[in-house]
């Protein structure tokens, strides 16, 4: 770890400077030549991108458009209401609060908004999937609501309907929520709808990963299938900025109005202007391009699962087709293990993510890995170059080959892929992962 000697002369200090920038910049070359595979990253367009750094990063504007406590907020205003706009009819739903600043944030207003202290609130467990907010130590524990389980099927890697239905008949929480970060396959909230009618529960529905695929038609609709909220990051498969969001069909203005205070001045002050406006950038060009961009996510996560299986690796669920998402789940026990696996494939040029599975008690040792194909098909990778990248696994995992040789074919395989597709100014500023810090002189 580097460590700062205790002082330091402004001549030192610059030089620390220069290091972040160097540090930075070896980063982005890096991952330029890397094979990115985290199901919960992508890359941000060009146009958005330059959002990120102007004036209105450095803007307060607090409240709702219209009604700031601050001045200068005009343009601010005119960019929120149209970032709404876009929300509402991207999503097909009446409401939306875009002042959230992550997903988790946006899982606190929803919690702050709708459930109190003590209350029990229906979610899926960590190993099968869910998300750190549902946790004790996450969301659910600062909010001091308790977690009531649903019965999983690990077969299916969903809920179990059934038993799920009798569980939410006997215990009636006022509020259920679906969602996932390892998430194969969609939610049955239409099957629940009516027991979720009969004990008067809000079906909240936390879309963070599949946003970009509910938007583009792949995935399923929460708000039209039984859910009343839905919470979400912005930057998984609808690959906008780090930020967060709230949609609704909301069955009263009085829930509106809750989500709204819980957003504000719920959990947040400010909410990242800039981002908000590369939100709305991003939300136009997922209505322009949202519905292709989906369609080959899920292919290629298909497609590499598909291609893994064949090459003898444990990919979950294949009897269902392994996924209807942009995730697959491989239990590499027989590679290593998911810690060892992961760490093995990042020093071959592969970014991965160790991950619980069901029946993983530590979440450091556990049994698999999650990989995703929103970033790489946001470079235009498509079906043949999942093959490709599955032939990658394969030497490293099964036959042994050096990982240095490997980052080498995984930079071979990635050269062509490194500008964006499925925005706008795709062609003309032909997006780099070292744009803006330029590169890596080494
Ligand atoms: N940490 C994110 C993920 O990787 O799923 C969710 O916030």
């Amino acid at each position: 770890m580097a460590q700062l000697p205790e002082r330091m002369s402004t001549a030192d200090l610059a030089q620390v400077v220069e290091g972040i920038r160097t540090t930075v910049r070896r980063h982005s070359t890096r991952f330029e030549r890397a094979i990115p595979l985290i199901a919960s990253e992508n890359l941000l367009s060009p146009y958005a991108k330059e959002l990120l750094v102007s004036d209105l990063h450095s803007r307060y504007a607090e409240g709702l458009p219209g009604e700031r406590y601050y001045e200068g907020n005009e343009q601010v205003d005119e960019v929120e209401n149209l970032c709404l706009d876009l929300a509402r009819r991207l999503f097909r739903c009446s409401f939306a609060d875009v002042r959230p600043t992550s997903g988790t944030v946006a899982n606190l207003a929803v919690l702050k908004a709708l459930a109190e202290p003590g209350d029990l609130v229906a979610t899926s467990r960590l190993a099968d999937g869910a998300h750190i907010s549902s946790a004790g130590f996450g969301a659910f524990g600062l909010r001091g609501v308790k977690p009531l389980y649903y019965p999983w099927d690990p077969e299916r890697m969903t809920l179990d309907v059934a038993k799920t239905r009798e569980v939410l008949r006997a215990v009636r929480p006022k509020l259920c929520l679906f969602g996932l970060s390892l998430f194969l396959f969609p939610m049955p909230i239409d099957e629940l709808r009516p027991t979720l009618e009969e004990i008067g529960a809000v079906g909240w529905y936390d879309g963070a990963h599949v946003l970009g695929l509910i938007a583009g038609g792949e995935f399923q609709d929460p708000l039209h299938e039984g859910a009343q909220v839905l919470s979400a990051s912005t930057h998984k498969t609808l690959p906008g900025p780090q930020h967060g969001i709230l949609l609704g069909e909301l069955k009263s203005e009085e829930t509106a109005k809750r989500l709204q205070a819980g957003a504000f001045p719920g959990v947040t002050s400010n909410h990242h202007l800039n981002a908000m406006a590369a939100l709305a950038v991003s939300l136009a060009e997922h209505l322009a391009f949202g519905r292709d961009y989906a369609r080959q996510v899920v292919r290629n996560a298909q497609a590499l699962a598909q291609a893994l299986h064949e090459r003898g690796f444990d990919v979950l669920a294949p009897e269902l087709g392994f996924t209807r998402s942009h995730t697959i789940a491989v239990r590499v026990g027989r590679e290593g293990g998911g810690e060892d696996v992961a760490l093995r494939l990042s020093r071959a040029g592969i970014i991965t993510n160790k991950n619980l599975l069901p029946g993983d008690k530590s979440p450091k040792h556990p049994q698999g890995i999650r990989l995703g194909s929103p970033e790489v098909t946001r470079v235009g990778m498509r079906e043949k170059e999942m093959v490709a990248i599955a032939e990658l696994f394969d030497d490293l995992l099964h036959k042994g080959k050096d990982p240095a040789a490997v980052a080498e074919a995984a930079w071979a395989l990635k050269r062509d892929f490194t500008t964006l597709q499925y925005c706008f100014g795709a062609g003309e500023a032909a997006y780099r992962y070292y744009d803006l810090v330029g590169r890596d002189p080494a």
